[in-house]
């Protein structure tokens, strides 16, 4: 009911809306509406109330709900439902956690912080509260497992023609890094759960570092990691980037869905590679091994030249890139 009021509310933006209106539109007592508006003041909405002309909305809080994100939404069926928390351990394990029992292909997890954000391995993903984008979309594509690293495909070129709409020139560092002079500033995590040929679920996690400051990330990251705020000086707003960030990777998720085909995501992918055309190690286990990567396949695998010659094409992996400041 409270985000019923703010339904209103929003919808008349600038003027009062009596308190009489909302307990009848709403079939509740002043008394309750009344409530609701102090609630919405303690989430940080800035609501002028006058006895006599009723509230009005003067501002609403830089957070990543539903209502706020809803006006940038486009899309059918992606961010069509947020779940949206405070705090989490990590929004992939939340968007895990409600597939299996169920939860619609679309859905999206958003979290201000969280408190055990995670990487690829186990690894940690700092994640400071209300500083990043930390989100999670679940999705049901019925597809083979073999094709699930085209999902990273589709969200690093979401990402990376995002950010373009906010003036930021990133590169992907394939397959799952998008950089900014020359440090992170994004990750994706893709996760499933699925048989031998049958994907149940997919969880795609997307963690944008958009305005932490330094003193957000601790100190044994720095070398590696930046934010849009840090290397732009901008605040960026959260609110219509994540809401043009689902408009996109709904557009490029809809040509794999129609096709199984990626070649928009991958063309995106390519113009703005951090790695075609450079030497990279990459890394298996405790083995490196130098190669010159040469293109993208059209699953959305590196190509890479060994020394001797020999190509391969890489479908998942740790590489890095030989740049002036060594290796990223
Ligand atoms: C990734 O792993 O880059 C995937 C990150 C995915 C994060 C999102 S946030 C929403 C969703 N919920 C989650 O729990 N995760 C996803 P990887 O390539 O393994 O890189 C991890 C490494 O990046 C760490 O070992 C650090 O060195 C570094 N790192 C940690 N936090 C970072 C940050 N905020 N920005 C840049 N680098 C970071």
């Amino acid at each position: 009911m409270k985000y019923e009021v703010l339904h209103i509310l929003k919808k008349n933006t600038h003027t009062f809306v009596s308190g009489q209106l909302i307990s009848d539109k709403l079939g509740v007592s002043r008394t309750a509406v009344w409530k609701y508006i102090n609630n919405l003041k303690k989430e940080g909405y800035i609501i002028d109330s006058s006895s006599k002309k009723g509230y009005k909305l003067l501002e609403s809080p830089d957070m990543l709900s539903f209502e706020e994100i809803e006006k940038y939404l486009k899309t059918k069926y992606i961010g069509k439902k947020i779940v949206y928390l405070e705090s989490v351990d990590s929004t992939n394990n939340k968007a895990k956690e409600l597939a299996s029992k169920g939860e619609n292909h679309g859905t999206l997890v958003i979290a201000e912080e969280q408190l055990g954000g995670r990487g690829r391995l186990g690894r940690a993903w700092c994640s400071p509260k209300y500083k990043g984008i930390w989100l999670s979309i679940i999705l049901r594509p019925d597809i083979n497992p073999m094709q699930i690293p085209k999902l990273t495909q589709i969200a690093a070129a979401s990402v990376i023609e995002s950010l373009k709409d906010f003036k930021i020139e990133a590169t992907i560092k394939w397959p799952n890094d998008i950089i900014l002079n020359g440090k992170k500033i994004c990750g994706i995590l893709t996760e499933m759960n699925a048989e031998m040929n049958k994907v149940h679920y997919v969880v795609l996690g997307i963690g944008i570092n958009a305005n932490l400051g330094e003193e957000d990330f601790q100190k044994d990251i720095l070398s590696k990691a930046t934010s849009i705020k840090i290397e732009t000086g901008l605040t960026l707003d959260r609110k219509s980037f994540v809401g043009n960030l689902v408009n996109k990777f709904e557009y490029l998720y809809e040509e794999f869905e129609k096709t199984q085909n990626i070649e928009s995501s991958i063309k995106i992918c390519r113009t703005n590679s951090a790695v075609i055309g450079k030497i990279i190690r990459i890394i298996r286990g405790e083995n490196e091994t130098f190669a010159k990567a040469l293109d993208l396949d059209k699953n959305g695998g590196l190509i890479v030249q060994y020394e001797n010659g020999t190509r391969e094409n890489l479908i998942s992996g740790e590489i890095s890139i030989r740049g002036l400041n060594g290796y990223i």
